[in-house]
C-alpha cells in the first residue's frame, strides 16, 4: 500500500490532497499520514501543506535491479541482479551462489565486513557507494584470470567518468585519490577456472572521509560538488565492462592494449614497487601481453605481476 501511496505522489503534478489518496485507495486519512511518514523514513521529501496535500519534492538514491536494467543494453553482463540490504562482503555472497549464471551481479547497500586485497579492510557505509561482484565464469587459464583486474578497472573507469584513471592494477583515481577499489579472487583447479568473482567498490556520494581515508580518498560527491544517482554509473559500468569483457576473452589483454594505456596514470610516471619483503624504484614503461606492469630501474628492465605488490608513485599515492 506504501507503493501505492508512492505511485500517486509521483504522478500528481504538485499536491495531491490526502483525501484523494484515502478515497483512491479505499484507505483512512490516517492511514495515509501514516506511509508518508514512512516514505519520508526512507529519505522521501514530502512536503504538506495544509488545504493543498502533500507533494514530492526528492527520492533517495534507491537502487533495484528494475532501475540497473531500464534500456541496459548488456546480453549476459547483470541480466541477472541479486539485491541485498545488507552482506558482509558482496564478494562472499557472489562465491556462495557460484551455481548462478555467468555474469550475475551481487550488490548490497552496505557491507559489514568490505574486504580489501591481502586482508585489508574496505569501508562500505550505507547507501552512498556501490558495493558490488560479477560472477564470471571465462574459459582461460587461472594464471590469466588477474587480467580481469584489468579489464574491470578500465570499465569503472569509463563508468564513472569526471576523468577517473586506472592505478595499476587494481585502483581508479581521481586527481591524486581512489575513488575505486577492485578485488578479484577465483575458484580454481591447475589448469581450469571454475569460476571468478570480481568485487568493485566505487564512492559516490560520500561527503567526508575520517582519519587516514581523507588523505587518500574520494568520491563522486567530493569531486563534483553534486549527489550522483547510482544506477545509472552502475548501468555504465555494466555496459562498458561488458564490451570490454568480450574484447579481451576474444584477444586477451593485447586487444585492450591501447585504450588500456590511454586510461592508466601509472604508465609513465616514476612508481616504487612494493613486495612484502622489498622496495624497488624505477620508471613504469608500459604493460605487457600477460596485462604486468613494465618497470625499468637503475639495474635493467622489471615485469611486476599484481599478485603481491603495492604501487606507489615517489611523489604520493598515485
Ligand atoms: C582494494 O583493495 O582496493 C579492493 C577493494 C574492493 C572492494 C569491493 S566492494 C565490493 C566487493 N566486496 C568486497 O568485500 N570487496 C569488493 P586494496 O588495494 O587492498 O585497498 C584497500 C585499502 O584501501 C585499505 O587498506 C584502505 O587504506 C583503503 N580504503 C578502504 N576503504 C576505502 C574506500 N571506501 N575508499 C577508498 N579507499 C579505501
Amino acid at each position: 500500500m506504501k507503493n501505492r501511496v508512492l505511485e500517486m505522489l509521483q504522478s500528481a503534478e504538485g499536491y495531491i490532497s490526502g483525501e484523494a489518496i484515502s478515497g483512491k485507495l479505499g484507505i483512512s486519512r490516517n492511514a495515509v499520514w501514516k506511509h508518508i511518514n514512512k516514505l519520508r523514513s526512507e529519505g522521501y521529501g514530502i512536503e504538506s501543506v495544509t488545504n493543498r496535500g502533500y507533494r514530492l519534492n526528492s527520492s533517495p538514491d534507491i537502487i533495484s535491479a528494475e532501475k540497473i536494467q531500464e534500456n541496459m543494453n548488456t546480453e549476459f553482463i547483470g541480466r541477472k541482479i541479486v539485491y541485498m540490504e545488507e552482506t558482509d562482503s558482496t564478494n562472499n555472497a557472489a562465491k556462495a551462489a557460484a551455481d548462478m549464471p555467468d555474469g550475475t551481479l551481487f550488490i548490497s547497500e552496505i557491507q559489514t565486513s568490505g574486504k580489501g586485497r591481502l586482508g585489508r579492510a574496505w569501508e562500505s557505509p550505507k547507501g552512498i557507494g556501490i558495493w558490488m561482484s560479477l560472477l564470471l565464469k571465462p574459459e582461460i587459464l587461472p594464471q590469466d584470470v588477474a587480467q580481469i583486474t584489468l579489464v574491470v578497472g578500465m570499465a569503472a573507469a569509463k563508468g564513472i567518468g569526471c576523468g577517473a584513471k586506472i592505478k595499476w592494477p587494481n585502483d581508479v583515481v581521481i586527481g591524486t585519490k581512489k575513488v575505486c577499489g577492485i578485488l578479484t579472487e577465483m575458484s580454481a583447479e591447475i589448469e581450469r577456472v571454475n569460476y571468478v568473482v570480481t568485487g568493485i567498490g566505487i564512492n559516490v556520494n560520500t561527503e567526508a572521509f575520517d582519519g587516514e581515508l581523507s588523505e587518500k580518498a574520494t568520491s563522486l560527491y567530493i569531486e563534483t560538488g553534486k549527489k550522483c544517482e547510482r544506477c545509472g554509473i552502475i548501468r555504465a559500468f555494466l555496459e562498458n565492462f561488458e564490451a570490454l569483457y568480450k574484447k579481451f576473452l576474444r584477444g586477451g589483454i593485447a586487444a585492450l592494449a591501447e585504450d588500456y594505456r590511454e586510461l592508466c596514470i601509472t604508465i609513465g610516471k616514476e612508481v616504487s614497487v612494493i613486495y612484502p619483503n622489498r622496495t624497488i624504484n624505477g620508471k613504469a614503461v608500459d604493460i605487457n601481453n600477460e596485462g604486468e606492469l613494465i618497470v625499468e630501474t637503475e639495474t635493467g628492465t622489471v615485469t611486476v605481476g599484481s599478485g603481491e605488490v603495492s604501487i606507489r608513485g615517489i611523489y604520493g599515492y598515485v
